[in-house]
Parts: C-alpha cells; structure tokens; sequence
C-alpha cells in the first residue's frame, strides 16, 4: 500500500480523476502509475510538463510512488525562467504527454511520455518521511525563483490537516481549474482528493459554465483563486444555473491571495453560501483555514492554524512577539511545524535568510482575533505581486524588461485590479524616447522570457525614474 495513497488499489473501480472526458479510476491509476514508477527507478530526480491533464497526475502520483523527486514546470514557462529552473534543478528525465513539443531548455534531457493507461504492481515506495517529494519554484523579490524542496512529510501533514479543517472524505469530488505547477492545483487539488479516495474534476481552463456544468454534476467542493470567485460574482447575477450549482455545494475554498470583502458578499447573497479561506504559501504548505464547521461567519478571516501548525505574529520594529489578540496589532506571520519545506535547492543563504531561529518568517502582515482567528492585512516586501493568484517578483521582471533593446530603465510595481487583485505595471525609460517600444512588444517580450502570467499590463512611459540621493528607485514615487 502507498503511504501517501492508501486508496490506491489495483481492483479498484473507484472514481480518481477526471479532465474533461478523459478518466481514471484508482485501479487504473494504480496500474498507470506503478508501470511509470518502474521506468523511473534510479532516477535521481523528475521533471514534470506540467499541463492541466491526466498525464501530469499520473506522471506526479508514479514519481511520488518511485520516491523520486519531481519538479512540476509550468508548460508556458519562457526561455530564461525555463534555462534557470532546468539548470538549477538538473532533471534526470522530463516526463510529458506524447505529443507535447518540449522546448530548448529541455532538448538535452532524457525524455519519458506518459500515457495513462499502462498496468504495472504499486511499487513499496520510499519510507523516509523526510525525502523530498516535490521542488516546487517560487518568486521572490529579487533574482529568479527558487525551488522549495516539499519532503513527503509536509505534503501528508497539510493535507490531512485539511481533512480535518474541512471534514473532506472519499466521498467528496473536488472541481477545480487550477494550473498544476504549484501547490494549489497540484498538491491541494490533485494529491488531497486522491489522499482522501475521492475524486478530482479538472476542467482544463476555467470557465463559470464549467464551473456550474460540474458542480450541478455531483461536485460537491471547488477550489479557486479570488480571480476566479471574482469571474464567478460577476456572472451569477445573470445565470441562475451557477447560483443553483454553488448552493448546492458542501464547500467553497479560496484560496493564493486575499478575497475581497465586495465579491465574498455578492456571492453569499445570491447563493446563500459563503466561501471559506485558506492561508498557505509554497514554502509552507497551508497554515491556518476557516473551518467548514465554523458557525460563525468569517469574511475577511483566513481562519485558525490548522492542526500542527505553530503560529505567532512579530512585531516588524523590535522582533518580540505580540501576544496581544486584539484584532489591531499588526505582526508578520511566523510558522513553524511538519508542514513546512525542507529548503530552497541550492540555496543556502536564503534558506538560512528565510527563517528567524525555527520560525520561518512569511513576510505577510496579520493581526489576531480573541478567538484566535488571523486576518491577513499586507505584505512586507512590495516588491511581491499577487497577479491571479501567482507570486510574482518585481525584479525578475525589471530584469527581463531590461534586456530588452528598447528600454534603459524599468521599474516595476504592483497596481489594485478588481479581477487580478493585482496588475503588473511596467515605468519604462525608453532608449530612443523617439521611438518607445509598444506595451504589446514589452508585454511580448516578458511573456516569452518569464511566463505570460508574469507580463506587464499596463506600460507607463517616463523621461526619467525618481530616485533618492543613494540613486535607489523610489517606487512609492511612482504613483504619485
Ligand atoms: C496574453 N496571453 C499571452 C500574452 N498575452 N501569452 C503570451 N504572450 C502574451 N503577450 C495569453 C495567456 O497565455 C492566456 O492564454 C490568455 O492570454 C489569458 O491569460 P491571462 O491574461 O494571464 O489570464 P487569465 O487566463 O485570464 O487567467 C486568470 C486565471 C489565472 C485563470 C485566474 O491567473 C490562474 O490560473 N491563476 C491561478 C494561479 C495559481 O494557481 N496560484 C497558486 C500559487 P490562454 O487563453 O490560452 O489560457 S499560490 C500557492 O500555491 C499557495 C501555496 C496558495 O496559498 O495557494
Ligand atoms: P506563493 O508563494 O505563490 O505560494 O504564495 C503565498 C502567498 O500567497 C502568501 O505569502 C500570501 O501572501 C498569499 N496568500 C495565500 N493565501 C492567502 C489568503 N487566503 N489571503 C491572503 N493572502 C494569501
């Protein structure tokens, strides 16, 4: 029996996943993912192209069974992401559906296609909690991303924390359309379901019919990102079809950013559910969560740390700990406990950088209830946007924008947007005012360096960029 599967069983004819009209039982996913987990044996560690299929479950699930690590890439990853992650990560083999054209980066490693339908024995698998299971690439504020090493522990601990916090059993179908690169869609929206012997339904891209067509379906839990459940409160006043599919669901989870007040309520008025959020982040897995039990409403509340999760806040001038649960005192959010990664890959300095003692230090901004309960109210660093869910670094992107020929400065900042929480805008100090170069071809440029999710959408031109007297760019400035 697979330790972090147990409900994967040869016979059985239990429903496991779905993406659109392609799907696997547990016994076909266990034949398909131990014939794949054999072929990977010696493998010191996996790449995953990681599109939103049956293929990438099954992929992840047999390296997860072979105990080899895998490293999820996002398919739409640019040339100098790309370069970085598969040279810092150094993947033995990349694992990708048969006909998915991998590029450059990926020409010189040993490829695997994955076909869903092999039949091979469920493998022991690796019995040391502590082995890395996923490497997981994150952005920071400055530099390009660095991979979170995920040992298999805190990939058990969190979602087992989850299935308290929100009673999830094998009976439940998750509907998701989340991408499969990161900790949301993979390891919350695939692995949870299939840890738990339920079933995920994956759309593929999100849609609100998609959403309405597999919740009325016998869906009975969706997991989203505030884009999304903002995307969903803009329809529902014109399709009944959806109010009735999400009233009829057990649960609704945002989750990857904050959800605004305006959206949580337009969408508890005309379904008459409330959706409840979660706070996690890739280094950490998930560390608080309203829980589904929670009679009260908590709008605006990112609930209590989950079982196993210390938390406490600090205050951001002197470090002591405020132990006031006064709902006002601002602290970050330090966690420490089983769910937490083992370290950045290769990264030492800004693992050691990353923690205070045992504590790791979030960077978000929280105050504390009476009852415990945190609300997230910022962030330290501004150079981190939250745009559709994803972290994105201010200087990843001032880097890329500067290798392009047009420009001489950049600057990049993040700007409210009611549909992505946050926009990415790009000051840019043209190298010819004469002839700027155009928003599409800066965003053009970004998309194919980094990832599209990571392109500015709104370029604003300036003869010149604020800076103090150190010649340090004052983005505060910037907005004027
Ligand atoms: C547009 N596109 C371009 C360009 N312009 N492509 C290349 N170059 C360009 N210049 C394409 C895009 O690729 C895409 O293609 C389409 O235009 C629209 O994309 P976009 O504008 O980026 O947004 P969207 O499609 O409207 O996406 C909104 C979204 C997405 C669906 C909400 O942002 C999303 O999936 N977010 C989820 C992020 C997430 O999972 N975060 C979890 C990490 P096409 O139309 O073909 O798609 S946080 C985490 O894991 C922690 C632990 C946590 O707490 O959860
Ligand atoms: P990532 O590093 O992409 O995993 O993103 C983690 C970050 O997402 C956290 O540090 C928070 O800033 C943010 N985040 C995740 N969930 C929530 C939430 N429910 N409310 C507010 N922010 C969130």
């Amino acid at each position: 029996m697979s330790s972090l599967f147990p409900a994967l069983d040869p016979g059985s004819g239990r429903p496991a996943l779905r993406f659109g009209d392609r799907s696997l039982t547990y016994g076909e996913l266990s034949g398909a993912a131990g014939a794949l987990a054999a072929r990977l044996e010696g493998a010191e560690r996996v790449a995953v192209w990681a599109t939103p299929t049956l293929e990438t479950a099954v992929a992840v699930v047999a390296a997860l069974l072979a105990g080899v690590p895998a490293v999820p890439l996002n398919p739409r990853t640019g040339e100098r992401e790309l370069t970085h992650i598969v040279t810092d990560s150094r993947p033995t083999l990349v694992l990708a559906a048969p006909d998915d054209a991998l590029p450059g980066p990926l020409a010189d490693v040993a490829r695997i296609d994955v076909t869903p339908d092999g039949d091979g024995p469920l493998p022991a698998g690796p019995g040391d909690p502590e082995a890395a299971a996923l490497i997981v690439y994150t952005s920071g504020t400055t530099g390009p991303p660095k991979g979170a090493v995920l040992p298999r522990r805190a990939v058990a601990t969190t979602l087992d924390a989850l299935e308290d916090a929100w009673a999830w059993t094998g009976d439940d179908v998750l509907v998701h359309a989340l991408p499969l690169f990161h900790v949301h869609g993979l390891i919350l929206g695939v692995l949870g379901p299939l840890r738990r012997g339920g079933s995920v339904r994956h759309l593929g891209t999100f849609t609100t019919g998609g959403v309405a067509r597999e919740l009325a379906a016998g869906g009975t839990m969706l997991f989203g990102v505030p884009t999304m459940y903002h995307r969903i409160a803009e329809a529902l006043e014109d399709d009944p079809q959806l109010a009735k599919a999400l009233a009829g669901a057990r649960l609704l989870v945002s989750g990857s950013a904050a959800l605004p007040l305006h959206d949580h309520e337009r969408i508890a008025a005309l379904t008459g559910r409330r959706v409840i959020e979660r706070y996690g982040m890739t280094e950490t897995l998930m560390n608080t969560s309203v829980r589904a039990d929670d009679v009260e409403p908590r709008t605006g509340s990112v609930g209590v740390p989950l079982p196993g999760v210390e938390l406490r806040l600090v205050d951001e001038e002197d470090g002591t700990e405020i132990t006031a649960d006064d709902g006002e005192t601002v602290g970050e959010i330090q966690v420490r406990g089983p769910n937490l990664f083992t370290g950045y890959l290769n990264r030492p300095d800004a693992t050691a950088a990353a923690f205070d003692g045992t504590w790791f230090r979030t960077g978000d901004m929280a105050v504390r209830d009476t009852d415990g309960s945190v609300r997230i109210v910022g962030r330290r660093a501004t150079d981190l946007i939250k745009s559709g869910g994803y972290k994105i670094g201010a200087g990843e992107i001032e880097n890329a924008l500067l290798e392009h020929p047009g420009v001489r400065e950049a600057a990049v900042t993040g700007e409210p947007d009611a549909d992505l929480g946050e926009r990415i805008v790009a000051w840019v100090v043209p190298a010819d005012p004469a002839r700027p170069p155009s928003q599409e071809d800066l965003a053009g440029h970004v998309a194919a360096q980094l990832a599209p999710h990571k392109r500015p959408r709104t370029v604003r031109y300036l003869d010149v960029l604020p800076r103090n007297d150190m010649g340090k760019i004052m983005k505060r400035a910037l907005h004027g």
